[in-house]
């Protein structure tokens, strides 16, 4: 056929094997040889077709790495419906994931089987696509409005045993032996005089209640996907479906198909997709650099933070010691740990069974000697130098050799602590984001003697316990804490040259934040900014009129959420947050102080003094080495900060809006607001220059 696809026969049975590592995407080879695979069955005297994969999966999707390109015959669409239209018997026999396209090639099978442990999905919504070979057509009618509707607008995968029940699947096969299962099977349903039924070919209306359902879909999607258009495009499909003949509807699909294709929607999504990716690995380090075992882990601080790292270990069976300087402390921490898991299984999130088995992993002592023998050390301890320095003495005292030391600190100097040990190489900076075992970001922190060999363990170990890692050098707030300053000070000098915190909340979320830049103030507790900033000296604080209005609410006792009132109030049942007019008088009141005249300030100015705030910042840190990758920044503010996803990142977004026009406004707001806060980025000016983007600079690298 091609290098990819094989045909061969076994008995009275064609099997068509895909073989397109690593994980069978539908590419030019396959397709060809798919064409090919179901000619030679027509020719033949075989009486039913096997499609199945080699390798770990079933066909995993399109090739994302063919987006954007112009395409090449036979389109998948031909292929399927070639495939639809087969005049033999097909059965699909799917192993690992089935997902997008490759579901889509399996339901054009007029049967499917699949191992207990397959899982099957239309993940194009996550790529700000549809199902664009069918999908949209075929699934409704298998399964009914509803549950396509779920499988197709949350594009997660859904285990094999539950597609059984939903209609997906057909047949679940015992063992392991896939092929020899879905041959038997095969021969069952030829013996049975089974008939060809083609998903194409099943009924579908719409009732009442699927009206409904649609309508109340598309309103929640609204308000959950934050403007966007994938999801509206995908009820769009299902409504077409379930209204027009077969073909119609396949035709509507494709039109909305190659619109979310061209949608910079799509485009910022699939960049957000490799650049995932790409983020975990590290520059000059060999995929195959030795990694060490870690099999035991220990935590110093059982405060929130301290709490949340060790539930991110434990989740992933690995055991860990708490360790903190009381008994008290420790009873605290643990407590806090047994009540965010007996809430997580109440909320239906984690069964009794994994949180028990999660919690019996996790010890706890007062005394450091209890960390002898363990692999990693995560330090997370209140946020002082000297602090953090005690406690590494501490480890290198009592550790093992070979023990990786980790400090997840958010602002101290990693050089500094690894320093005072007689192992720096052994030292890193391992940076969750609060809460620990929620937040997905791992900023992995390289300082200037850390091993090759701990790098590779870090970041191995960061995604065994579920996290996004992104490699950050040293600096002051690393990537991400060290861009947001500037974005907390634009949303601050917004607040204090004329806004409402509603309005710059308001204006940032409608845009696609998960939550305003004030907001997650009142949230994380306005006191810990305040603290902070009593050890800053004058110059390190920035611009006064950045943190005038804070410094004055926690004076007020206004700490935020947790004292009930920050820059809103809260409602103490629902935490519900509503405008506060003694916050707009604190703030009238400190632009007079501070002589700032205030002005009416319009939601695209704040958007855009923000989001350019955060992409000069992320420029310098690019200029700097501080960040590997452009995409690594983008990665960072979608997982660590609420950034929109559809966006693609504070670096996309520079490619998409032009970096000549971003250097523009740096600029503009240099001379206009202030020269002190913007000082624009070399690299953004040479590359505004050159007329180049982030992606081309990094790629020519
Ligand atoms: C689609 O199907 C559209 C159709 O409806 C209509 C068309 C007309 N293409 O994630 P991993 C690469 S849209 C090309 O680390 P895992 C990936 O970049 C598609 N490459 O492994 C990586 O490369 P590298 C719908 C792909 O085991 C390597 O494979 N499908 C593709 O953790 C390993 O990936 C999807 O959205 C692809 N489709 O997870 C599925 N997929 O090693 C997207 C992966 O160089 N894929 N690669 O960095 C996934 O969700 C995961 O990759 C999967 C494996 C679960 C399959």
């Amino acid at each position: 056929m091609t290098e990819t696809v094989s045909y061969r026969r076994d008995g009275d049975i064609g099997i068509v094997c895909i073989d397109n590592p690593p994980v069978n995407a539908l590419s030019h080879s396959v397709r060809s040889g798919l064409m090919a695979a179901l000619e030679q069955s027509s020719a033949d005297d075989s009486r039913a077709l096997v499609v199945h994969c080699a390798g770990r999966t079933f066909i995993a999707g399109a090739d994302i790495t063919e987006f954007g390109k112009p395409p090449r015959e036979p389109i998948l669409g031909e292929v399927l419906a070639r495939l639809d239209a087969h005049d033999k018997l097909t059965v699909a026999a799917v192993h690992g994931t089935a997902l997008g396209g490759g579901l889509e090639t399996a339901l054009c099978c007029h049967y499917r089987c699949a191992l207990p442990s397959a899982k099957v999905g239309l993940p194009e919504v996550k790529l700000g696509l549809l199902p664009g070979a069918g999908g949209t057509q075929r699934t409704p009618r298998l399964t009914g409005l509803e549950t396509a509707l779920e499988l197709i607008t949350s594009g997660n995968p859904m285990p094999a045993p539950r597609a059984a029940d939903a209609g997906l699947v057909d047949k679940v096969i015992e063992g392991d032996d896939l092929l020899a299962g879905a041959l038997a099977y095969t021969r069952e349903l030829l013996d049975g005089e089974a008939p060809l039924r083609r998903a194409s070919e099943l009924p579908l209306q719409l009732d009442d209640a699927g009206r409904e359902l649609l309508a109340t879909a598309r309103e929640r999607l609204a308000r959950r996907t934050r403007g966007e258009n994938a999801p509206q495009r995908i009820v769009d499909c299902l409504e077409a479906a379930a209204t027009l003949p077969f073909d119609e509807g396949l035709r509507r699909e494709r039109e909305l198909f190659m619109a979310c294709m061209e949608d910079p929607q799509s485009g910022a999504l699939r960049h957000m997709f490799f650049a995932e990716r790409e983020a975990a690995k590290v520059q000059g380090l060999p995929r195959d650099t030795a990694t060490q075992p870690v099999d035991t882990v220990g935590i110093i601080g059982a405060g929130t933070m301290g709490g949340g790292i060790a539930m991110c270990f434990a989740n992933a069976g690995i055991p860990v010691t708490l360790i903190d300087m009381s008994d008290e402390g420790l009873e605290r921490g643990l407590g806090l740990i047994r009540k965010n898991y007996a809430t997580s299984v109440k909320r239906g999130k984690l069964s009794q069974d994994k949180a028990d088995a999660a919690l019996a992993l996790i010890g706890g002592s007062t005394d450091y000697a209890a960390l002898a023998e363990v692999d990693l050390v995560v330090e997370a301890v209140f946020e002082s130098l000297e602090l953090k320095q005690d406690v590494f003495r501490q480890l290198d005292g009592i550790c093992k050799p070979q023990a990786i030391l980790a400090t997840n600190t958010s602002y101290q100097d990693v050089n500094a602590i690894a320093g005072v040990t007689s192992r720096p190489q052994q030292v890193l900076g391992m940076h969750f984001f609060s809460p620990a075992n929620v937040m997905k970001l791992l900023e992995v922190v390289r300082a200037d003697a850390s091993s090759d060999t701990i790098l590779a363990t870090a970041m191995a170990v960061a995604k065994r316990i579920g996290k996004v890692p992104v490699l950050a050098g040293v600096c002051y707030g690393f990537i991400g804490n060290r861009m947001l300053r500037h974005y907390q000070r634009e949303a601050q000098l917004c607040l204090i040259e004329g806004a409402t915190p509603a309005q710059i909340d308001g204006a940032m979320e409608r845009w696609g934040m998960a939550m305003g830049p004030l907001a997650v103030g009142d949230l994380a507790g306005l006191d810990i900014g305040y603290k902070a900033r009593q050890g800053l000296t004058t110059e390190q604080k920035g611009d006064p009129r950045s943190y005038r209005v804070p410094d004055l609410l926690v004076e007020q006792g206004r700490l935020g959420q947790k004292s009930g009132q920050g820059y809103y109030q809260y409602d103490p049942e629902t935490r519900k947050r509503s405008d506060d007019p003694a916050v707009m008088a604190i703030v009238e009141a400190a632009a007079e102080e501070l002589g700032v005249e205030r002005r009416a300030i319009s939601d695209d100015e704040i958007i855009s003094r923000l989001t350019t705030a955060l992409i000069n910042e992320g420029a310098h840190i690019l200029e700097e080495g501080i960040a590997q990758r452009p995409g690594d920044i983008d990665v960072v503010y979608a997982y660590g900060y609420g950034f929109p996803r559809h966006r693609g990142g504070p670096m996309h977004l520079a490619d998409h809006l032009g970096t000549g026009a971003m250097y523009e406004t740096v600029c503009r707001y240099r001379d206009t607001l202030s020269a002190d806060n913007w000082q624009p980025s070399e690299l953004l000016a040479k590359l505004a220059a050159e007329g180049k983007t982030f992606a081309e600079w990094q790629r020519e690298r």
